[in-house]
């Protein structure tokens, strides 16, 4: 593939400088920003994000900041999963879906206050979505893109290497809270979050000094530990069944197509935009369904376009990413498969740009 070609539109973020310092060798756009996508080799990334521990600039997971007395209410008019039980001090993985129910992106919300939110996005423009909900329904909030850059700290060892940084307390996070810890006398969102299932932690960095400081900080303290700047990892997220907005799903799917179902609750008045469209779907049950695919035989190149799932010569689905597992010895996939299809261990075949290969479909992920 050609280079792309740099320019103030294409985003650097606050920690780009120390990521190619470090080395980065591939980067993808993801909200108009640069996200590292690959160090050493995909799969060297791979088997040291399970073994050690990484500092991944996920910068580009830009922050929407709603504040004002109508926060709260817009937030619940975002998303159909409940809020009412969230306290500050917790994060929520929530599904925001337009007035038919198609999904537009699936953030992490940070409560901070009662009038005070984040909404940690994925790669769609939301923030002109939720500025168009506000205006229009006249709420009293105020909605921008603060200085906030997240930077993920990934891997078995993630735990030593933050207390080492920020202290002992950053054990104590519970997944999916945060505390309000300082760095260089800089209060920090510190959060047990992060897109791997290897453990570890999301420090919502305000830009400035700071952020190259924490870097440089986070590269000090974990020499012992082979600490290596990383990214979100292909692999591992697939065996994981992490999600990706604009790849595994787009706003032609619906929350339960993507396996989000558990986030929908669709029996109150919670006054959520798509409610009604959401209902008819929850009662019917999707026709559809994000599933675990196995590609049986070699490696598979990278999935860039939709690869057409096959069964008795008709199409039954779509893979949307795919690669080889150096751990499971086989390729791991994610694929909408239509409910005819879609129980475990159904026989199907994938086309994939290397001709038609035998695949299995799962329900459950592979970690
Ligand atoms: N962290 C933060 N912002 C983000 C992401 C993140 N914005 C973009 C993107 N990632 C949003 N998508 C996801 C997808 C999955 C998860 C988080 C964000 C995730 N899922 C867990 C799982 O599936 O095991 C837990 C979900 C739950 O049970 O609540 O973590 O990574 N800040």
């Amino acid at each position: 593939m050609a280079l792309l070609s740099p320019s103030r539109r294409l985003r650097r973020t606050v920690f780009s400088e120390g990521v190619e310092a470090q080395g980065v060798s591939a980067y993808t756009v993801y909200n108009h920003m640069l996200l590292p996508t690959v160090f050493k080799s995909v799969v060297e990334d791979y088997h040291h994000l399970k073994q050690a521990v990484q500092v991944w600039d996920v910068a580009c997971e830009r922050q929407v900041e709603l504040r004002g007395p109508d926060a709260a209410r817009l937030m619940q008019m975002l998303t159909p999963r409940d809020l009412r039980t969230m306290q500050v001090g917790q994060c929520f993985y929530v599904p925001i879906v337009d007035e038919t129910g198609g999904m537009l992106n699936d953030p992490v919300a940070v409560k901070l206050a009662d009038d005070h939110w984040w909404v940690s996005i994925a790669d769609s423009d939301l923030l002109y979505w939720i500025k168009g909900i506000a205006n229009g329904w006249r709420l009293d909030v105020l909605i921008d893109e603060p200085d906030i850059s997240p930077l993920a700290i990934q891997g078995p060892k993630a735990d030593d290497l933050m207390a080492e940084v920020f202290g002992d307390a950053v054990r104590n996070i519970r997944f999916f809270r945060y505390a309000r810890l300082e760095f260089n006398g800089v209060e920090m969102v510190v959060a047990r979050s992060g897109y791997s299932k290897q453990g570890g932690f999301e420090v919502y960095v305000p830009g400035g000094p700071v952020a190259m400081q924490l870097w440089h900080a986070l590269f000090e303290a974990g020499a012992s530990m082979d600490v290596r700047a990383g990214c979100p990892n292909l692999i591992e997220r697939i065996e994981g069944g992490l999600l990706s907005y604009g790849n595994d799903m787009t706003d032609d799917n619906t929350p339960h197509e993507c396996g989000l179902g558990k986030f929908c609750d669709t029996h109150d008045a919670l006054g959520c935009i798509g409610r009604d469209a959401l209902l008819r779907v929850a009662k019917e049950g999707p026709t559809q369904q994000i599933r675990a695919i196995e590609i049986i035989g070699d490696a598979v190149p990278g999935c860039d376009r939709w690869w057409p799932i096959i069964a008795k010569g008709k199409q039954v689905g779509r893979v949307s990413s795919a690669a080889y597992s150096p751990d499971f010895k086989t390729n791991v996939a994610i694929g909408m498969v239509k409910m005819t299809h879609w129980d475990p261990e159904t026989d199907i075949q994938v086309e994939t740009p290397q001709g038609l290969r035998d695949a299995k479909v799962y329900e459950k992920f592979w970690i």
